[in-house]
Parts: structure tokens; sequence; C-alpha cells
């Protein structure tokens, strides 16, 4: 039933099949989550674009492979669609890029994810990739608390990016407005330690940001976030 049916049935004074009420809740279901942030800094020009309810595509260029490759996992298995050009000091090193896509893709997400109504709110995904294993817990209760518990990898990616990954997760927890504990049970090749890491967090995303056709407002006691 289409918002002309709905509209036609208030205007003659019967009761629609379907409430607008119900109707709104229904088509916000289906409506993209789209947003976009732009941010220019003497150290970084950050320009994302994100969508919520995408099929994983993706266009990420940080002027850091490694990186590239785990936002890519990120987006893949998180069913998001996301666009990422980023342009930093990398000459200096890759902080202050990997922590400003943080804090813009958290920018993205809080933007995206407007006032919170009707999704699941948490998300918790455990995801193994060959030697290591990690869970992601997420709560997207705008009460930003961040949780990284990550071993010491015995074998090192090409440059050691775990702090760094460390950097990118605080950031993007705190401008996200969200909940994020970290925690990698195992794991010693650090290449696959990050992998788990950011494939967990993506599926524990989509999790929390999925719409649940019960709840009606905010998934809060309170009534608010
Ligand atoms: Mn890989």
């Amino acid at each position: 039933m289409g918002e002309r049916s709905v509209r036609n049935a208030e205007v003659r004074g019967s009761t629609p099949l379907i409430s607008t009420k119900i109707f709104f809740r229904k088509l916000s279901k289906t409506m993209k989550r789209i947003s976009e942030v732009n941010r220019k800094t003497k150290e970084t020009e950050i320009s994302i674009k994100l969508n919520l309810s995408g099929k994983g595509e993706h266009e990420i260029s940080t002027g850091i492979p490694f990186f590239d490759h785990m936002l890519t996992l990120f987006t893949v298995h998180g069913f998001f669609d996301l666009f990422i050009n980023a342009v930093g000091d990398i000459e200096v090193d890759f902080h202050h890029t990997i922590e400003d896509v943080g804090l813009v893709l958290g920018d993205t997400l809080d933007k995206a994810l407007g006032d919170r109504n009707g999704i699941k709110r948490y998300g918790h995904a455990v995801t193994p990739m060959d030697d290591a294993l990690t869970s992601v817990t997420i709560d997207l209760s705008k009460r930003p608390f961040f949780v990284y518990n990550v071993p010491h990898a015995t074998v090192a990616a090409g440059n050691s990016f775990t702090c760094l990954a460390k950097e990118f997760f605080r950031a993007f927890a705190i401008r996200g407005g969200m909940n994020l504990h970290i925690n990698v049970f195992y794991g010693e090749n650090e290449h696959h330690i990050l992998e788990s890491i950011f494939k967990a967090a993506g599926r524990a995303l989509d999790q929390a940001c999925f719409f649940d056709e019960r709840i009606a407002g905010v998934q809060s006691t309170k009534g608010t976030f």
C-alpha cells in the first residue's frame, strides 16, 4: 500500500488499512540511510560517503594500502556502501590520517543514523581469521566508550598497525556515539588479528544498525539515548 492511498483513506475519513505511523515505520526500514562528511585540517583532508543499507560496495583511498584493505573488509562484511578519499601527511607517519578517518567516519555514521529510531542498537560478532579469533560488541547508545584488548602479535604486519588501529577505533567510537568493545581472544599473526577485528566490527555494526519492527522509537527504557 502506497503513501498516496494512506493519505486518500485519511482524506475520505475512512479507516486506512495501515496506520500512517506504521506506514512511515515501514518506509524508514527501506529508505537509504546515506550521509556525507567532509573535513579539512592542516594535517588531513577527508571526504566520506556512507550508506548503512548498502551492498558492500566500496571505493576507498587513504594513501595507506593496508588501511584500505582493512576498511574494505569492514565495508564488505558490514554490507555498507563506503566511499573514502583521504589525503594526509603520511610523510610524517600514518597516525594523523588513520585517526582522522576514524573521526570523520564516526561523524558520518552518527549523521546516517539520524534519530536512531527503530534500530536494534546492540550488535555482536565473533569472527575468526586463521589463527586469530576476535569478538566485537557494539552499543549505539550515544554513550561513547572504548575497550581494546588486543594481544601483542608475534608476527607483525608489514608496518606494525595494532596501535594505529586502536587510534582509528577510538576516534570512530567517540564520534559515532557508540560503546565499542574489541576483544581478541588469541592470534599470533598481526595481519590475521587485524582482519578478524575489522571483519567483526563490520558484522557487529551491521547488526546494531539493523531495523527491528518490534521497536517503536528508540530501544531504551528512558525513551531517549
Ligand atoms: Mn589480508
